[in-house]
């Protein structure tokens, strides 16, 4: 699918044009970019059945835009795009991926300071050429070198939501060809780590060299950095590394417990094998020169004494103490999720209505799903007020009577994103609070609180009786921002002693509580609860990179509110 090759392509026209400041048409690559983000068909097919003329009938697709995409189709490119960075050769992308640059001050600086790259401006910044400029200032000036000191730790790695429907795609290609037995994805892809180095593949085939083949000529290939007949690695077009690994079926599972890794995993499981007089490698499990096992994994792990281990668990964290005495939590799934609490409506400028959301969380198979639209200290979310989640209410009353009498099982509930202020108030009244089904609070201002600070905030908040959840708990972006610095044992005594249910978003730009944290709020008893965060039906469907989350962090079905059934959930919130 291309749609979000060419929904990149119009952001980054979006920016320069943004750069040049002519106002309404950054807006109008904007809305292009984020309609192709949620297109659900495949652009390509709409194009191939209906022309230019089908394009426009996509929202926010108008006939310039339409024409660009049929130019992208055609020939790979978009001229206006390879002209505009050709008149300003600036890395947009990664200068205002740093937290708080934004294409307006990327100009300046670059017409000021002739910053072209993240290196420059972190030059530029450290000879404090930034601070004097107006506009700019001391403490923008720290706060740019402090986000480019977090930009640079996770260079080189991609999230795991931009990944993951790539390489599902190559593994469905790869996959049909008839020479390929098995295969697997593997590596930290398959153990749900939420950034990436590179994906790796492995391969069972009795001919290597037609896989091999077959694979450094598929698309969007634009460099081959090796090409041998057990091992071949090359560079996607958008950005990211494959390395694919031929094997042959006797050793697959060898292979794979060597490839699914973590590499501290693999020393570990090593030494375990040491410890009975056998060794291990990726051709298999040997006692002396004999092969005891190999072929599979299973059998790999039942020889060395231990349960089999999934692979979101394999970082050296105890996993192997624990599978030595066959003491493995029994892993949340995504089928045991019965219904998403944290979506966001048109009522907040959300993309889909209502009964649109309802309608794809039914065809998912949930019970329940909870509508949380923010309220209104967040003006530029349209944040609704007291009035309109009274207004909104109505609603969602009607189409429960409406499913009610369908015979249906399915209920809508009402929650809200509410704003934990400052002083750790919330900025929804209390009465209305008490006529909602539960109440989300989450930090979305003033981030940069000092720790002790922030961590009494969100506890005030957490005792107001009426909020059951705290959103994405520690504010952290992927690759943008770090999480605010907040006293997370306090927060998880807190938790526990007033009830509170602590979120993982699933939002891929998030995925907050990560594993670890989710493992420490496990170990505390303290509930949670895996959401989307969705603002379009369209990502409901990123509850998975939640469940791996929450699976990284050890959690079983029980440490999770949302996999109970409805009635049992309103008990406990109230
Ligand atoms: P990444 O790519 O940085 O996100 O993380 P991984 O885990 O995918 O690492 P990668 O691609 O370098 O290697 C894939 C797996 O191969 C890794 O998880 C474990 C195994 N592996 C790689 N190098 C070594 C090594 O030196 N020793 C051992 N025991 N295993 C290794
Ligand atoms: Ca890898
Ligand atoms: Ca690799």
């Amino acid at each position: 699918m291309k749609n979000q090759e060419i929904a990149k392509i119009f952001h980054e026209i979006a920016n320069f044009l943004a750069m040049e400041e002519v106002d309404f048409k950054p807006y109008a690559y904007r809305r292009a970019a984020q309609s192709l983000e949620i297109l659900e068909e495949d652009v390509q097919n709409i194009y191939e059945k209906g022309g230019t003329k089908l394009l426009k009938k996509i929202p926010g697709i108008g006939k310039t835009i339409a024409l660009q995409i049929q130019e992208y189709l055609k020939t790979g490119k978009i001229k206006l795009y390879q002209k505009l960075k050709k008149r300003t050769p600036v890395d947009l992308e990664e200068i205002i991926n740093v937290e708080g640059m934004g294409p307006k001050r990327a100009k300046i600086l670059y017409q000021k300071l002739n910053i072209k790259n993240l290196k420059d401006l972190e030059k530029k910044a450290k000879a404090h050429k930034i601070a004097p400029l107006f506009g700019f200032g001391e403490k923008t000036e720290k706060n740019i070198l402090e986000g480019i000191q977090f930009a640079k730790k996770d260079k080189g790695r991609s999230l795991l939501g931009d990944i993951l429907p790539v390489a599902r795609e190559i593994f469905e290609k790869l996959k049909s060809l008839k020479e390929v037995e098995k295969i697997d994805i593997v590596g930290s892809v398959l153990r749900r780590k939420e950034t990436i180095g590179d994906v790796d593949f492995l391969i069972a085939s009795k001919n290597p060299k037609k896989v091999m083949d077959f694979f450094v000529s598929l698309p969007n290939i634009v460099k081959v950095w090796a090409k041998g007949s057990t091992k071949s690695s090359v560079r996607m077009k958008e950005g990211f590394d494959i390395d694919l690994r031929v094997v042959p079926k006797k050793s697959y599972g060898a292979a794979s417990q060597y490839f699914i890794g973590s590499k501290e995993h693999n020393i570990a499981t090593r030494r375990v094998a040491i410890s009975k007089g056998l060794k291990l490698n990726e051709y298999g499990l040997f006692r002396g020169s004999k092969m005891i096992a190999g072929k599979d994994e299973k059998g790999i792990y039942e020889a060395l004494g231990m349960q089999w281990i999934p692979p979101e668990l394999r970082e050296d964290q105890g996993e192997i103490e624990a599978a030595l005495k066959r003491k493995l939590p029994k892993l949340i799934k995504i089928k045991d999720i019965r219904g998403d609490l944290h979506c966001h409506s048109s009522w907040d400028g959300g993309k889909n209505s209502i009964p649109e959301l309802a309608k794809r969380t039914m065809e998912m198979g949930y019970e329940y799903l909870g509508i949380s639209d923010h309220t209104k200290f967040l003006r530029i979310e349209h944040g609704l007020n007291e009035k309109q989640l009274s207004q909104e209410r109505k609603e969602i009353d009607g189409l429960n009577s409406k499913f009610k009498k369908q015979n249906l099982k399915f209920r809508i509930l009402q929650g809200a994103e509410t704003n934990i202020l400052n002083d750790g108030s919330i900025d929804i009244k209390d009465e209305a609070l008490e006529k909602l089904d539960y109440a989300i609070a989450g930090v979305h201002s003033n981030l940069k609180m000092p720790k002790g600070k922030m961590t009494e905030r969100v506890i005030r908040a957490m005792k107001n009786p009426n909020i059951n959840i705290i959103s994405h708990p520690t504010g952290r972006l992927l690759k943008k921002r770090e999480e605010y610095e907040i006293d997370f044992n306090k927060i998880l005594r807190a938790a526990k002693e007033f009830r509170v249910v602590l979120e993982i978003n699933s939002s891929p730009q998030r995925l907050d509580l990560n594993g670890l944290n989710a493992r420490r709020c496990k170990e505390a008893k303290v509930k949670m609860v895996i959401n989307t965060d969705s603002h379009h039906k369209g990502q409901l469907k990123h509850i998975e990179f939640g469940v791996s989350q929450a699976r990284r962090g050890w959690a079983e079905k029980e440490d999770i509110i949302n996999t109970q059934p409805l009635k049992k959930l309103l008990e406990y919130f109230k």
